[in-house]
């Protein structure tokens, strides 16, 4: 029986047809997902915190203005995905303890400071860029609210990468310490976005079972191929240059190759031990800690408004 459901189940995912939440599946589909999806909320909610640091040193009304509006946006991505993944039976409340206790994971990038203004533009040049590639794959994700959710988190992400990028092409056309600040953003956040991706696919434990059911639709490799690609073009444009000096287009592959990523630097920050780790979850805990007024009186408010109704 169980294998029959199993089968069939496998050829809805082969015909493309999405898997909805009331629709049966494995229960490793479910939690797979509910692992994903989860740590994605996470990553855009702690993700909040690096670009936060800069609302209020943005160098003008014009540019913390669109700051405020990206950081928020990364609030809404949150609680799309947060809701998506409710779908599947995991509570919003275990989802954020979980994440609290340190037993979820969110992406390793979030855990580097943001040292200067052109950080703002590196992020959301390379950070969101590197974040899209993923996304625009996960648009035709196999479990349906997951897919609809990424769709609009697309359309919003495209807009931070355009005004990352544009920030670094004013630093680059600025003085020599705007063009030196800018090169050094680049610098530092160039290999953690590579990290983003996730381990090689040979170390990649998810992958295998997440290609089968087309959760994901790429590998890591080939999207940090694909990344890879893309900046050494975008990078030009700016005038400045990417910190690999193994970067180099090979004519067979029809790719650039790159240097060695330092996974150990990646497994480290992954485990808790990076540069701003426990900066952000302290910062997550005690914004948790202050907004529990907030959370109590919607809980009042929304039953008062249920009493209303049902009167
Ligand atoms: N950091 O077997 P795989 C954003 C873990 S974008 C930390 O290959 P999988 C937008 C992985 O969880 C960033 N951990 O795993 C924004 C697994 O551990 P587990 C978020 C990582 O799932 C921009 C283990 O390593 N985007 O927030 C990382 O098949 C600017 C083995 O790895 C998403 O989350 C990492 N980088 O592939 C916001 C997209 N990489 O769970 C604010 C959705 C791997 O077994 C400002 N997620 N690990 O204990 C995915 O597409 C996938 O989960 C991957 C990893 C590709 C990240």
């Amino acid at each position: 029986q169980l294998v029959d459901l199993e089968k069939a189940f496998q050829a809805k995912i082969d015909q493309e047809i999405k898997i909805e939440p009331k629709d049966w599946m494995p229960d490793a589909y479910r939690k797979t997902n509910i692992r994903q999806i989860s740590q994605h909320a996470h990553s855009e909610v702690i993700g909040m915190l690096p670009e936060g640091n800069w609302i209020s040193r943005a160098p003008s009304l014009k540019r913390k203005a669109i700051l405020i509006a990206k950081v928020q946006d990364e609030a809404g991505h949150g609680l799309y995905l947060y809701s998506a993944a409710e779908t599947l039976g995991m509570s919003r409340e275990q989802m954020t303890e979980d994440l609290l206790s340190g037993k979820a994971k969110y992406s390793s990038i979030f855990n580097y400071p943001t040292l200067t203004w052109a950080d703002m533009g590196a992020i959301g040049w390379l950070v969101d860029g590197a974040a899209i590639l993923n996304q625009v794959m996960l648009c035709r994700t196999s479990y349906g609210p997951y897919a609809r959710a990424n769709v609009r988190i697309c359309k919003e992400e495209s807009f931070h990468q355009r005004q990352g990028f544009e920030t670094l092409m004013v630093l680059s056309q600025g003085t020599p310490e705007q063009k030196a600040m800018c090169q050094d953003a680049i610098n530092r956040w160039w290999w953690p976005a590579l990290m983003m991706f996730g381990p090689t696919d040979s170390e990649s434990t998810n992958s295998d079972t997440s290609i089968k059911w087309k959760i994901k639709r790429k590998t890591n490799d080939e999207l940090r191929q694909q990344f890879v690609d893309m900046a050494v073009q975008q990078v030009k444009v700016l005038g400045m240059t990417l910190p690999d000096p193994d970067l180099k287009w090979n004519e067979e592959r029809q790719h650039y190759d790159f240097g060695e990523i330092n996974w150990t630097e990646f497994w480290n920050v992954v485990k808790g031990n990076g540069p701003c780790n426990k900066q952000r979850l302290d910062a997550k805990k005690k914004a948790h800690e202050e907004g529990a007024w907030v959370r109590a009186a919607a809980v009042a408010h929304a039953q008062k408004k249920a009493a209303r109704t049902t009167q």
